[in-house]
């Protein structure tokens, strides 16, 4: 994940560091510049006025006497002004340690940022990160970071500390699944149930199965409801990860109705004493009008206490628009994004709660069952390498 934004991410604020690194020090040297020529042009005009005082005086003093004495002061005057160029070297010292200060600290301008800002959205866009979100980290990198007094050995790090702000406002932090599984089971003996949809092949009954598996290691049973009594093989599919990871699968026939199935799998968790109920279902779009008929009858039966949609990492704006139309027939609590692992880019990743409203719960990693992390916003923000 992040595989092409992490460099290119790096690049740019290494580019916007640098660039207003130098545009300070050009800064700098200007004023530099513009002191010393004032310095020299004050200079020039002491000289001359001193020279005139000279041959006014001279006119003044005519005899032997007077010249010897005049002698003798010319003598000590030429001194001085010896002594003075001296000092020119002292003051061009002064003006360095003046502005060495100012040196070490730079700012970038509003317009400076702009033709960066622009860069960043792109780079963002091209990494599926939605536009909607794209705009509100350049706005808010711009907020934090144009203007500011910033120190220059620590530019780039407080573009990246800025950065990881500003995705950590983004992110939802996501509820504690096992914890709100356990209290409900410990104040009313009452199995915590989970309806998972989806449109087809995004991994639902894997990531079931991965789910149950990880639950298992926090002392949560499970029992899981073959749901999908659409397509051939899947009750077979389902059956087998149950048998593998040790997990009781409730099924029915092909064509059964899966409001049906997920009940006998709660009635089967009450009985047994299990502590949660995993419902799958077939996958659907949201155009399907008599499949989200379905979908609307099973959350009526089953009163799931966590509809949760799965969808994958690497479709991008398509995925904002699963959820967002699943959200509206049946409203959704959480989501899952499956293949993690082959997502090069993460920006739905980084985008999909923010627009939606609903929280990250778990990444897919890869095809074993214990490929899945309960989604983690600093493990995330790490990610992107900043
Ligand atoms: N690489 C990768 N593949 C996954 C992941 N989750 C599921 N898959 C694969 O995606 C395919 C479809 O998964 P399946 O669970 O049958 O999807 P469903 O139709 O939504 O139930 C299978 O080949 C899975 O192994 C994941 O996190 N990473
Ligand atoms: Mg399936």
């Amino acid at each position: 994940m992040f595989n092409k934004l992490k460099e290119k991410l790096k690049n740019w604020t290494q580019k916007l560091s640098q660039k207003a690194e130098e545009e300070a020090e050009e800064e700098i040297k200007e004023k530099v510049r513009e002191e010393l020529e004032e310095t020299k042009k004050s200079e020039k005009e002491l000289k001359r006025e001193e020279k005139e005082e000279k041959e006014q005086k001279k006119k003044e003093k005519k005899d032997a006497k007077e010249k010897k004495r005049q002698e003798k002061r010319e003598e000590k005057e030429k001194k001085i002004v010896l002594k003075e160029e001296e000092t020119e070297e002292e003051k061009k010292k002064g003006i360095f340690q003046k502005f060495g200060e100012k040196i070490s600290k730079v700012k970038i301008s509003e317009k400076e940022f702009d033709v960066y800002g622009e860069e960043l959205e792109m780079l963002l866009l091209e990494n599926n990160v939605a536009l909607e979100v794209a705009e509100k980290i350049v706005r808010d990198l711009k907020k934090k970071i144009v203007n500011e007094e910033l120190l220059k050995k620590e530019i780039e790090s407080e573009i990246n500390e800025s950065f990881k702000d500003i995705i950590r406002d983004i992110l939802i932090e996501p509820p504690n699944l096992a914890v709100e599984i356990k209290d409900k089971f410990l104040s009313s003996n009452e199995p915590y149930v989970i309806l998972f949809c989806g449109i087809n092949g995004t991994g639902k009954t894997t990531t079931i199965a991965k789910i149950a598996e990880n639950l298992k290691h926090r002392e949560i049973s499970c029992v899981i409801a073959a749901g999908d009594t659409f397509r051939a093989a899947s009750i077979e599919q389902i059956k087998t990860h149950g048998e593998r990871i040790g997990v009781k699968v409730i099924a029915h026939d092909y064509g059964s109705d899966p409001a049906s199935v997920g009940f006998d799998a709660i009635q089967y968790a009450k009985k047994n004493k299990i502590n949660c109920v995993l419902i799958d279902t077939a996958g659907r779009m949201h155009t399907q009008k008599n499949l989200i008929r379905e979908m609307e009858k099973i959350v009526k039966v089953c009163k799931p206490d966590k509809k949760v949609f799965v969808g994958e990492s690497i479709t991008g704006n398509d995925a904002i628009e699963q959820v967002r139309s699943f959200d509206e027939a049946i409203g959704i609590d959480g989501i899952v994004l499956t293949k993690a692992d082959i997502d090069e880019k993460g920006g739905t990743a980084l985008s999909v709660g923010y627009v939606t409203k609903k929280p990250i719960l778990y990444l897919g990693t890869g095809q074993e069952y214990n490929k899945i992390e309960p989604f983690d916003k600093e493990k995330f923000i790490e990610r992107l390498g900043l």
